[in-house]
């Protein structure tokens, strides 16, 4: 396969001006009539027009309304014999395609009987030939046809112009986008489906119509989406000042896509996960991820749509922007500080169990890459979550007002352009002369060139005679794939001085004529740098990083007192959240460490973890009196698996599991009157609904369940699990059933076999909660290698269909991706499963296949006898000779 390098971008040959679709619609074989206005690019050297094309079926080429000579050559048509000049002239493209065949749903397919296309990235050159990359912007007419009776509805992005009936039971719709556009933004829908509509007017007193699509009979569940579309609509206004650019803004629904959404102009369309909720159906994570994929893909409108990337190198200049607006509209609407400071946690949570992996192995790559073989790979933590934060660190470093008008002037320059990460950038800079930003601006730049996670050490001093702390703040980077030195980032730290005593100190650095406020932002730009703070009285607790200020790894060598104080009493909630987690993790790293605990049957740890005042200091978090429900769930979740091995050089990913099973367990039984006294006062039996505050109570009232589940579990207790059983026949929404269900199998009970059997019966219609189901046991503690065998049945039940992307994730991607207890086996059977599904996967869907293959990046981090177990599994599947230049990529990069 070819890598293809940023640095050999080149502007487009030819322009395409006008683009006028007609598409007769067939599931076996669509006619594809594409006529373009094409002009030669007079800043480009004269040379051949190349049009991508991938599996069509080319029938006839005419320019100017006369045939000419073609090529194709490695997938392209190439045209020669073009007029010369820089006239337009008119190219008509006749092809074919074959829609059901696409297993792949990348381009034009057929999902449950619908027509439905994905673009971006690289699919609209499955639809028709074209100069399919994002700096070629064009106006797009589309004219549909199609049987009436099987595709009563025709879609396209933009207005509709024009529709009508057809001969032989056909109709027709005539869409006309009234903006430009790049190819992968291009969409088209055709199917038996129902709107639900609603007519809003914008603060600036423009009309728009609002539709959400979906299969006759989940009209119901469909009200939270719009709700969620009108509060996207609002908030962009209020907060950017950006308003819908459309009299017509629709979403659609399918239960077969790749990905959650995509953001085409006007025409969203959805993996039904995002759309579909009601409160029999849908968990409060569900209603939560719902408003901000929404959110995220309506605020794409903007950044992303109107200004677009210049090429797909450039992609963290829309993704990481947009993720970064819907995180700031999540935390908006959540409300209250504290919740704010919850969603936040939720988010670094997954930039640290996801991203930092990935910066740390072998798919490394900068948020702006360098060089990609298969963009479809580039989908990544890094270029979404890591892009949010390298904006975050920009909105921090020039405020929330000098944000807005960094956005303002970026619209100003390059509306209806297709631009760089560094355009953006020099946008907020130049909109904020004299900011940190402005003053480090080509240093800042490095957070988009070099990949890793920087590490930053902290080294405090506290000289009590003089009152003075002296802090030391020094960064490296570790080597990634390609880039052995890194260079100083720009590092912005928030920080404020804890006293033992639990107060927060006024902070005065050396120089400073008076104290001043206990919280301040500094920026972290050398090697080192050392902060002197005066009239310190007592010994302070730094807390450094507040709100997770960079994305950074924190090296700080807190005693477990300091911690304590930090968790009881920092005003940073993040960093009272996180004192608590480095305390478990503290523990369970010991613990892992220490041979000697490792003893008993099947590997059981017998020993005690949990010191008396961590204990404490967790129940005094739990009962705490003013802390919000959904914050002190946080607090009382340990450090997953995951980000419990991240900390390790070697990773016996088995012990990692018994270590962290014995944590819980012994929190279970240590709180176990603590827990109780948590679900009587939190969990509710009256309405429901989705907002912040009852889901932050259902989400401990569920921590809770599963607690006791897991104390009955060693005490024999069988009150709790008939409790909980009761709790799941008669939950009145989805969170409170399926958390008691969660607990019941989680504990590995005996009432998990008959909750699961009536759950299955109550929601056999419903592929979302078959979803949770399927995904719940794939997922389940695995105690005594029960998990493998049991996914294994799972994908020979009914209902299991592996061309179904949610339905494999729920079950493959739950166990391999999800369940490292169950999946990394001694007896390797787990990477053997791995192997054959990626190659299973690999020939109906690489993109989906490629996903997977990721899910042993890390292996050579793991201990024997893992490690070679992995290693041969990789191999096998690099030694298939026709893989798809998606996992090919992977497993070539994991073997490097
Ligand atoms: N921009 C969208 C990305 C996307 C996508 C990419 C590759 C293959 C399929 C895909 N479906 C959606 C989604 C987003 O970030 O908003
Ligand atoms: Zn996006």
């Amino acid at each position: 396969p070819i890598a293809i390098h940023r640095a050999d971008y080149a502007a487009p040959a030819y322009w395409i001006d006008t683009v006028d679709l007609t598409f007769d619609l067939d599931p076996a074989k669509t006619r594809v009539l594409s006529r373009l206005r094409v002009r030669r690019n007079a800043d480009v050297p004269a040379q051949p027009l190349r049009l991508d094309g991938d599996e069509l079926n080319l029938a006839r080429v005419m320019v100017n309304g006369a045939g000419t000579s073609f090529k194709l050559d490695g997938g392209q048509l190439v045209l020669e014999n073009l007029p010369e000049g820089t006239e337009p002239f008119e190219l008509e493209i006749f092809t074919t395609c074959a829609p059901a065949k696409n297993t792949q749903l990348s381009g034009l397919y057929v999902s449950q009987g619908t027509f439905f296309t994905q673009c971006e990235a690289e699919g609209f050159r499955r639809i028709t030939y074209f100069l399919d990359r994002p700096d070629v912007m064009a106006s797009y007419s589309v004219l549909l046809r199609a049987s009436k009776a099987d595709y009563p509805v025709l879609l396209s992005n933009g207005n509709l112009v024009d529709s009508g009936e057809l001969e032989d039971g056909r109709h027709f719709a005539k869409w006309v986008d009234p903006h430009k556009k790049p190819s992968y933004l291009f969409a088209l829908v055709a199917g038996k489906l129902v709107a639900r509509e609603q007519k809003i007017k914008s603060r600036a007193g423009r009309e728009h119509l609002l539709q959400v699509y979906v299969r006759p009979g989940d009209l119901e569940k469909t009200e939270h989406a719009m709700n969620s579309l009108m509060a996207s609509i609002a908030w962009d206004e209020a907060r950017f000042g950006l308003s819908l650019d459309l009299d017509r803004f629709m979403i659609v629904a399918t239960s077969d896509f790749n990905m959650g959404a995509m953001e085409n102009k006007g025409l969203n369309i959805f993996n039904t996960k995002y759309v579909l909720a009601s409160q029999a159906t849908a968990t409060d994570v569900d209603f939560a991820n719902i408003e901000s994929v929404v959110g995220h893909e309506y605020f794409h409108n903007w950044t992303g749509n109107r200004v677009t990337c210049r090429d797909w190198f450039q992609l963290s200049l829309k993704e990481g922007l947009t993720v970064f607006r819907d995180q700031e509209f999540s935390m908006d609407m959540a409300g209250s500080p504290s919740a704010r400071a919850v969603k936040r946690i939720e988010d670094v949570r997954v930039l640290r169990t996801v991203q930092f992996p990935e910066d740390a192995g072998p798919m490394a790559h900068p948020v702006r890459p360098d060089s990609y073989v298969e963009i479809n790979n580039f989908y990544t933590v890094t270029i979404y979550e890591k892009g949010s934060e390298v904006v975050r660190m920009q909105h921090n470093l020039v405020g929330r007002d000098g944000f807005a008008k960094g956005l303002k002037l970026y619209f100003e320059r390059h509306d209806g352009q297709a631009v760089t990460c560094d355009d953006f950038a020099q946008a907020m800079a130049d909109a904020n002369p004299g900011s940190p930003l402005a003053q480090h601006l080509e240093q800042f730049k490095r957070w988009y060139s070099q990949a890793g996670t920087p590490r930053v050490k902290a080294v405090g001093q506290y000289d009590a005679d003089a009152r003075r702390y002296t802090l030391t703040l020094s960064q490296s980077c570790p080597a990634t794939p390609g880039q052995p030195d890194k260079l100083p980032f720009v590092i912005p730290v928030t920080l404020g001085l804890v006293g033992t005593d639990g107060r927060a100190l006024a902070l005065q650095l050396d120089g400073e004529a008076a104290a001043g406020a206990p919280e301040r932002t500094v920026v972290l730009t050398e090697g080192e740098m050392t902060l002197t703070f005066t009239g310190v009285d007592v010994p302070p607790v730094p807390s450094l990083l507040r709100s997770f200020s960079a994305p950074v790894v924190l090296d700080c060598e807190y005693s477990d007192a300091e911690l304590l104080t930090l968790l009881a009493h920092d005003s940073d909630a993040f960093n009272r959240w996180e004192a608590g987690q480095r305390l478990m993790l503290r523990i369970a790293i010991n613990a892992i460490a220490d041979g000697a605990l490792l003893a008993g049957v099947n590997g059981q740890i017998g020993q005690n973890l949990l010191p008396q005042p961590l204990v404490q200091a967790m129940r005094d978090v739990l009962r705490h009196p003013t802390l919000d429900a959904a914050f002190k769930e946080l607090v009382l979740t340990l450090p997953s698996e995951g980000y419990i091995a991240e900390q390790l050089d070697t990773v016996d990913p088995q012990r990692v599991h018994a270590v962290r099973e014995a944590l819980r367990e012994q929190l279970a039984l240590a709180l176990r009157d603590d827990w109780v006294w948590a679900w009587e006062e939190h969990h509710a039996t009256g309405g429901y609904r989705p907002d912040a505050v009852s889901a932050g109570r259902r989400a401990l009232a569920g921590l809770a369940l599963g607690m006791l589940c897991l104390a009955a579990r060693s005490s024999g207790d069988i009150v709790w699990p008939g409790k909980t059983y009761q709790r799941f026949k008669d939950a009145g929404n989805m969170t409170d059933r399926f958390n008691a269900l969660a607990a019941l199998v989680g504990s590995g009970h005996e009432l998990a076999a008959p909750a699961l059997a009536r759950f299955h019966a109550l929601f056999k219609d419903d592929a979302l909660v078959l979803d949770k189901w399927f995904a719940l046991q794939a997922g389940a503690p695995d105690r005594g290698g029960q998990v493998l065998p049991a996914v294994r049945q799972l994908m020979k039940h009914p209902d299991f269909h592996i061309k179904n992307p949610n339905r494999a994730r729920s079950v493959i991607f739950s166990y391999c991706n999800g369940n490292p207890g169950g999946f990394h086996r001694t007896d390797a059977a787990g990477y053997v499963f791995w192997a054959d599904r990626v190659l299973e996967l690999d020939s109906l869907n690489p993109q989906v296949a490629a996903r997977l293959a990721r899910a042993l990046d890390r292996w050579k981090k793991l201990a024997e006898p893992y490690r070679t177990a992995a290693h041969e599994a990789i191999s096998r599947v690099a030694a298939k000779s026709d893989l798809s230049n998606d996992v090919r990529e992977v497993v070539t990069r994991a073997l490097a």
